[in-house]
């Protein structure tokens, strides 16, 4: 069933260059780009989007982190395109994300995973809602 997710590459993916790498990923799956849009982060932009995570010792950190440059914000869509994006993104943990993956192939550390993917069908519609109104 065609659905739709919500991906960012994070400030680290942009400035290591990996948004190409990223999109060509995507794109080489059979996924599609419905909206792509290099932007700044608004803090409280990160906070919404990081709201489940508000009562983690990371949150703050996070937060910095995902404020401290731009980010490729897309919507990307297809079939089971939440559950086809996280298996390209690999586990939240680089150094358990397999090789293949874009975390297993391109990051080390927990916070600096390059992408974001929507974790359910809830998820990717209150994210869309917040980064695309109106998409
Ligand atoms: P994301 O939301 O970014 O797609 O990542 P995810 O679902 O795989 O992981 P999640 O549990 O939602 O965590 C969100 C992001 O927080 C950072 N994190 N840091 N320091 C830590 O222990 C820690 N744990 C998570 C990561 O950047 C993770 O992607
Ligand atoms: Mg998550």
């Amino acid at each position: 069933m065609s659905e739709r997710t919500l991906v960012l590459v994070k400030p680290d993916g942009v400035s290591r260059g990996l948004v190409g790498e990223v999109i060509s990923r995507i794109e080489r799956k059979g996924l599609k780009l419905a909206a792509l849009e290099l932007r700044n982060v608004e803090r409280s932009v990160a906070e919404q989007h990081y709201a489940e995570h508000a009562s983690k010792p990371f949150f703050e950190s996070l937060l910095e982190f995902i404020t401290s440059g731009p980010v490729a914000a897309m919507v990307v869509e297809g079939d089971n395109a939440i559950a086809a994006f996280r298996q390209l993104a690999g586990v939240t943990n680089p150094v358990q994300a397999a090789n293949g993956s874009i975390r297993g192939d391109f990051a080390i550390e927990v916070q600096y995973n390059i992408v974001h993917g929507s974790d359910s069908t809830e998820s990717a519609k209150r994210e869309i809602d917040l980064w695309f109104p109106g998409v």
